[in-house]
């Protein structure tokens, strides 16, 4: 299978067409701690309830939808109208266009308040995700403040304990995670919980958000 648009040179290869790539330091160190701070203060973060499995259910964390106009995005049975993109996302987006060329029309912002905030297995599997879903679908999540686990199973793998078809990934303040390819369709990824102590860290997940047809 050929690359496709946004692959970097150094990404993982997982075979069948998912791959990710991680960089360390997307965000330069005197930048980090200011961008936290601006995007915790001017994002409309806030539990969600979601339906999962027919119950009603606080999301165990703060979330924040933005996009452009026209990008309103279903996710676990509720409809969610974006807010605009601030100037601090803006910037983001900009720098992420450059370096992947690819422009994220939409943003899920994430807050891990402490070690008992997390993010359960999931694919960001919706069909309107772009380039074109469900082979060739592109998200860059960029991490801000404390570091945390992230891990990723083949959806062959789930479920069963089993090691193989698994990857972990320590993302820390300043990362950008990019998942492409397959990624979304085969394997799915989650943000466990942790009893270790440890501090709020922001997500940013970037998004293509094709326009409905
Ligand atoms: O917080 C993270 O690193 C993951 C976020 C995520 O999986 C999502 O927004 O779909």
């Amino acid at each position: 299978m050929s690359p496709g648009p946004g692959r970097p040179p150094g990404a993982v290869d997982l075979g069948e067409g998912a791959w990710f790539w991680h960089a360390a330091g997307f965000v330069a160190a005197p930048d980090r701690a200011p961008l936290f701070a601006t995007l915790v203060d001017t994002l409309p973060l806030r539990v969600e309830m979601l339906r999962i499995l027919g119950r009603e259910v606080a999301t165990p964390r703060l979330t924040a939808w933005m996009g452009d106009p026209g990008c309103a995005y279903r996710y676990s049975g509720r409809t969610f109208e974006p807010a605009p993109f601030t100037p601090a996302l803006l910037a983001v987006r900009a720098r992420l266009a450059e370096t992947l060329g690819a422009d994220f029309n939409t943003v899920l912002a994430n807050l891990y308040r402490d070690g008992r905030d997390a993010m359960g297995w999931h694919a960001d599997d919706e069909p309107e995700l772009g380039p074109a879903a469900p082979d060739d679908v592109l998200i860059a999540s960029v991490s801000l403040g404390a570091a945390r686990k992230f891990v990723m199973r083949h959806r062959r793998h789930a479920g069963r304990g089993d090691p193989e078809g698994r990857r972990a990934l320590v993302l820390a303040d300043g990362d950008l995670l990019v998942m492409g390819g397959t990624m979304q369709r085969r394997w799915q990824h989650a943000v466990p919980r942790t009893t270790q102590p440890v501090a709020a860290r922001l997500n940013l997940t970037f998004r293509m958000r094709r326009p409905a047809s």
